[in-house]
């Protein structure tokens, strides 16, 4: 692509124009020319929109959540854009089948766009390809951008903290194998929603959410005056300000249930963040975490490209016949 046609592109987008956003999403994910000088031109215009991230072991009512928290946003006259994250999904750049029903209330409506992505090759790229949509819909003028992603690894839950504010979905039912996934993941979670509390064991799901926040606060206290200061006297070095008690909202999403105390919930975390200076200190987290993996991934192929080919091949046959150690590997690798 022309310099001038990234150009119109971001202009248009600016102006609102949602073909040119579709458009240019495209070009991200097919990583096509024109993508990185589109997204150079737009950055300046990006850092208005609310980021919240959505993730809870499948099935938990993730997209549904998002549907009926879409629809409350626009009720208190928010635009939305969506970014749903299917690492698992083969279909590349489409939405999932029943995403794609569950969504369709919300098609037609001018303040919503919703965007479903398929992981094509490595979990880092798919990071990476949705921190650049999440920009676009940002530099697009969207109030709120919603990112959906199933917490099952490490990755897809470093997708949702990406956000400012963190939703983790539970919902009764699930078994006890999600238990694992729920002791990691609750530490990320700035709010916790137990889903479809129509359910039997509704009730169970919400006490033992409660205790294991309990666990958690009462952990963190321990180390939080653990942490002395000594220039200051035995004070503890953590100010006090940034402590944000983590809320247990129960829904019904199907029938749109909670859906208030949850934007609620959103709306005083988001204030909670502001007024302590927080949002800036995770924005910079994030910049720090996505540059580190740009970096990463540009050494790696640039250091590839060098290389003659099959170096890497050959080097992992030494690994493996125990000719050579991994650090000696990496020493060698590097130095040529
Ligand atoms: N009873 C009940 N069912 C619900 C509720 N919310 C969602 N469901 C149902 O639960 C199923 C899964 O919902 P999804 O929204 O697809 O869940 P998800 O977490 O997005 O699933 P994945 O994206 O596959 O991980 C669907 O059949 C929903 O209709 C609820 O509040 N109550
Ligand atoms: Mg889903």
């Amino acid at each position: 692509m022309m310099t001038h046609q990234a150009k119109t592109l971001v202009q248009n987008l600016l102006a609102g124009d949602r073909r040119a956003l579709a458009r240019l999403i495209t070009l991200i994910e097919n990583r096509a020319p024109g993508a990185a000088e589109a997204l150079a031109l737009l950055y300046p215009h990006t850092g208005r929109a609310y980021l919240v991230g959505i993730t809870g072991a499948p099935g938990t009512g993730k997209s549904t959540v998002v549907n009926a928290l879409t629809r409350e946003l626009r009720a208190r006259g928010q635009t939305v854009g969506i970014v749903a994250v299917d690492p698992t999904s083969p279909f590349s750049g489409g939405a999932v089948l029943g995403d794609r029903i569950r969504m369709r209330d919300l098609a037609g409506d001018k303040g919503v766009f919703i965007r479903s992505m398929a992981s094509r090759g490595s979990l880092g790229g798919l990071a990476a390809a949705t921190g650049d949509v999440v920009r676009v819909l940002d530099a697009a003028g969207f109030d709120t951008v919603l990112i959906e992603t199933v917490g099952a690894g490490q990755s897809e839950v470093d997708i949702a903290r990406t956000a400012y504010t963190t939703i983790v979905i539970d919902a009764p039912g699930m078994g006890d194998d999600v238990q694992a996934i729920k002791a990691g993941i609750l530490e990320i979670a700035d709010i916790l929603v137990v889903n479809k509390t129509d359910r039997p064991g509704a009730q169970n799901a919400v006490r033992a959410l409660r205790a294991m926040l309990d666990t958690g606060h009462r952990l963190r206290t321990i180390h939080h005056h653990g942490q002395i200061n000594p220039q200051r006297g035995g004070e503890p070095s953590e100010p006090e300000y940034d402590f944000w008690q983590v809320p247990i909202i129960e829904t019904v999403a199907t029938e749109h249930n909670g859906l208030d105390s949850l934007v609620d919930a959103i709306d005083q975390h988001r204030a909670h963040l502001r007024e302590s200076g927080v949002i800036q200190d995770r924005e910079r987290q994030r910049i720090e975490a996505e540059l580190a993996d740009r970096l990463r991934e540009a050494l790696l192929n640039r250091l590839i490209a060098e290389r003659s080919p099959g170096a890497i091949e050959a080097m992992i046959r030494r690994i493996q016949h125990r000719e050579i150690d991994l650090g000696s590997a990496v020493r060698e690798l590097l130095d040529g």
